[in-house]
């Protein structure tokens, strides 16, 4: 019997629409809901095929659309040590998702077994798990049946946020080694970063209640979880947006993308002066914090003010164990704001490079640099500490106890973050903790840099495609002369700087634009999107 020969019956089950082509973006598919169900079916393929190529490792299928709307969703997958499945594959998951019949599924299966010389007797194991959206179950069930035809050792992880799910691959997959990085389970995972949190800030509770807006999504049932774990008076929260239950309220008017996007407040929630606010997208991925000053006026503290207190923190540590050899550096998109960059380069004097949109193409930059802090504006990142790095505090002999101190820190802070990918919960528990070490409010946090007033324009156009770019998307190379055009516009504003790149994401091209003074500022994206339209 071959390998495959109960694919083309499942596959018929799940149909393919025949009016749309689907593509494997930024963060996988992503679409409306209901039109995914081939796509699920076929992307449970490819996870066994991807498994048995990596020798019966286990790959991981997160279902979510993350901070869009809730009618739409989405497939990924996640490679063995949770980061983003390897980009040479992401050309297999468009060409089976656009597979015209069930026998050309088969033959796509073939092509790439022969391809990548995968070994069919091995074994193939998936870890999968889905956020709160309605279309959930039925992916859920298309994902379930793609495993069935290839008979995979599957692994439901139940509702779970998008980086718990990292961290289940992660651990599943180093179970049996030198290191292995956790229990994979949601207990697991609430123990390891509770316990993190718990040691490195000594028996010190939050300074006050920490309200956490959850977008009503899947963040919020498992923040609860955490703060239980972690325990009282520790971890004083209050969960606003908590409501996963009513449809219609995912992501609409709060979470993270809100709230960046719109530079406000979730709706409905009046700031108290002194408080302390942060929001989370629908899979909890990005995390966003935000006060309002006495004046009223709303501040935010976006990704690049994250990783610009993270990389402070973690170079003043470095400096304090008495490591001379071992660099810290940031990783930025072109959305990082100009005044973040700035900091970064003149007053931390650290080193910094942009990547791509996309936190696969931040992971793969940061994975160059010892110790490398990724986030992208929205709140989406993470750090990571590269095998050299390890090995030189493995080597790291102390002379004094503030030295040894200053280590200890730092392996535990390894164990506070989730390397696996950008992770609402553990950034919101690695930004707290350096604000309970530093004694700090988020006022103080925000005073290191000020922020150029900037906007963030989605323009619909006829055919994203003819847009492309270079120089980590900050220039246009097509359509010819656009990039010229947006130069001279850019050129008539103070501190000016804007570009234009099709979304990953979203059938739309989006327009950045910063300058010295919000008008310049909105004038400058007006004038670049009527340029684009
Ligand atoms: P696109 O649609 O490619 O701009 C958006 C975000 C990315 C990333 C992906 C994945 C912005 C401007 N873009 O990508 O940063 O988070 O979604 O979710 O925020
Ligand atoms: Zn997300």
């Amino acid at each position: 019997m071959s390998a495959f020969s109960q694919v083309a019956e499942y596959s018929a089950k799940h149909p393919k629409p025949a009016d749309i082509t689907f593509e494997y973006g930024t963060a996988g598919f992503r679409t409306i809901g209901v039109t995914l169900e081939s796509t699920v079916f076929r992307a449970g393929l490819l996870a066994a095929l991807r498994s048995q190529s990596k020798q019966g490792q286990v790959i991981g299928v997160m279902i979510t659309a993350s901070h869009n709307h809730e009618r739409d969703n989405g497939v990924k997958l996640v490679d063995p040590m949770g980061e983003m499945l390897q980009q040479s594959w992401e050309s297999y998951c468009t060409d089976i998702a656009n597979a015209g019949s069930d026998d050309q599924v088969v033959d796509i299966l073939s092509y790439i077994v022969e391809k990548e010389g995968i070994d069919l007797s091995v074994r193939a194991k998936v870890a999968y798990a889905r956020d709160t959206r309605p279309s959930g179950p039925l992916l859920q069930k298309a994902l379930e049946d793609g495993l069935a035809a290839l008979d995979v050792d599957a692994a439901n992880f139940g509702i779970v946020t998008t980086p718990q799910l990292h961290y289940f691959v992660r651990c599943l997959n180093t179970a049996n080694s030198t290191s292995p990085y956790g229990e994979p389970t949601e207990a697991g995972y609430n123990k390891k970063y509770g316990q993190a949190f718990l040691r490195l800030v000594e028996g010190k509770p939050l300074p006050s209640t920490l309200h956490i807006d959850a977008a009503n999504g899947v963040g919020a049932p498992q923040v609860l979880k955490l703060a239980e774990a972690i325990g009282s008076p520790y971890f004083n929260i209050d969960v606003q947006n908590s409501d996963t239950a009513t449809l219609g309220k995912l992501n609409i008017d709060c979470g993270a993308d809100h709230v960046k996007s719109n530079q406000r407040p979730p709706a409905g929630t009046t700031l108290v002066p002194g408080e302390r606010y942060c929001s989370f997208d629908g899979d909890a991925d990005r995390i966003v914090y935000y006060y309002s000053d006495d004046n009223g006026v709303f501040h935010l503290l976006d990704g690049d003010k994250i990783s610009t207190l993270v990389a402070t923190y973690l170079r003043d540590l470095v400096t304090a164990a008495g490591i001379s050899d071992l660099q810290v550096g940031v990783v930025q998109t072109a959305y990082a704001n100009g005044s973040s960059t700035s900091y970064i380069k003149d007053t931390l004097r650290l080193p910094t490079v942009f990547a791509k949109t996309g936190v696969k193409n931040l992971h793969h930059e940061a994975e160059k640099m010892s110790i490398g802090a990724y986030f992208e504006a929205n709140g989406h990142g993470t750090v990571l500490f590269n095998p050299s790095a390890v090995a030189k505090l493995q080597a790291a002999r102390p002379e004094s106890p503030a030295q040894a101190d200053a280590i200890n820190r730092l392996w535990t802070l390894r164990d506070l973050i989730n390397e696996s990918v950008g992770d609402a919960m553990s950034d919101m528990l690695l930004v707290e903790t350096i604000l309970i070490c530093k004694g700090w409010t988020l006022e103080q946090w925000d005073a290191a840099y000020t922020d150029l007033p900037n906007c963030l324009l989605k323009v619909v156009v006829n055919d994203r495609s003819i847009f492309k770019t270079t120089d980590a998307e900050q220039q246009l190379t097509s359509p010819p002369g656009l990039q010229n055009v947006v130069n001279s516009l850019v050129a008539k504003f103070s501190k000016g700087r804007s570009f234009v790149r099709p979304s990953g994401t979203e059938d739309a091209v989006r327009v950045y634009a910063e300058a010295a003074s919000r008008s310049e500022c909105d004038q400058l994206a007006y004038a670049v999107a009527g340029a684009v339209f």
